[in-house]
């Protein structure tokens, strides 16, 4: 249309100027005008144009492959506690161990003997343990320190008789080795009524070394009364304990009271 238009517009012209200029329109008109020119160059590319409608849903497609296992799930909750089940069977012994390191040798010995001595001092020991606690509670009453118990003994004995008293007892004569324990025992004598008893001090192995009842030596304590030990009658090797607490030589053969010390550990 465009081209039959332009055509006839360019006929309609070389009619006009017809009578002006004959010989231009000749020319001009000549020329074969139905032909097309030369393609021009290409335009700029234009603007994207809108999306487009969506296509139609596709048909069901084929079961695909079981995918990977998941991740491990996390510890759930505790569940309710099942009853008690029924009592197992005994399992078998286990191996047996291994032998023990050896003991020490023992001693020969009648041990038929020696059964029988061990027995009879149970027998002593509970005796004595008995006859030290009617003692303690009941007559005498007894003084205590932390490492000793002394016991007044109202029995008059000579001076090794008593020791032996006491020995059977499983103590000796009481053996003041400080101010305060020959405070205590002179108090003692002084509450029972009693005005002297023998203590565990001598010299009966050699004249003037006093010693104590376990022959240990005299130590720097020591309570003579004044001019005491005189050795009266050159007799005078075993030791009394007066009520004021002072201490006198006197023959051993007196009887008197006595004190003995019993020590804690050992009882
Ligand atoms: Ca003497
Ligand atoms: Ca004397």
């Amino acid at each position: 249309m465009k081209w039959a238009l332009a055509l006839l517009g360019l006929a309609f012209l070389c009619v006009l100027r017809a009578g002006a200029a004959q010989q231009m329109v000749d020319d001009a008109c000549s020329v074969q005008i139905l032909v097309p020119g030369l393609k021009g160059d290409a335009g700029e590319k234009g603007d994207k144009g809108a999306p487009g409608r969506p296509g139609r849903v596709g048909p069901t497609g084929e079961k695909g492959d079981v995918g990977d296992k998941g991740q491990k799930g996390g510890v759930g909750r505790h569940g309710k506690i099942g009853p008690i089940g029924s009592k197992g069977e005994k399992g078998d012994s286990g191996d047996i161990g291994p032998p023990g390191p050896n003991g020490e040798p023992g001693i020969p010995c009648e041990c038929s003997q020696l059964r029988k001595a061990i027995g009879e001092m149970d027998n002593q020991v509970t005796q004595l343990t008995a006859e030290l606690k009617f003692i303690k509670n009941a007559v005498a009453g007894v003084r205590e320190t932390e490492q000793k118990m002394y016991l007044l003994v109202k029995e008059e004995k000579r001076y090794l008789d008593a020791q032996l008293a006491c020995q059977g007892r499983g103590g000796t004569l009481s053996m003041p080795k400080d101010e305060a324990a020959n405070a205590l025992l002179a108090a003692y004598i002084t509450q029972a009524g009693l005005a002297r008893v023998f203590i565990g001090i001598n010299d009966l192995e050699r004249e003037g070394a006093f010693v104590y009842a376990d022959r240990s030596p005299m130590q720097t304590f020591s309570k003579w009364r004044s001019g005491e030990p005189n050795n009266a009658y050159d007799e005078e090797d075993c030791v009394e304990l007066v009520a004021s607490g002072g201490w006198n030589d006197v023959a051993c053969h007196l009887t008197m009271h006595f004190l003995c010390e019993f020590d804690k550990e050992h009882m």
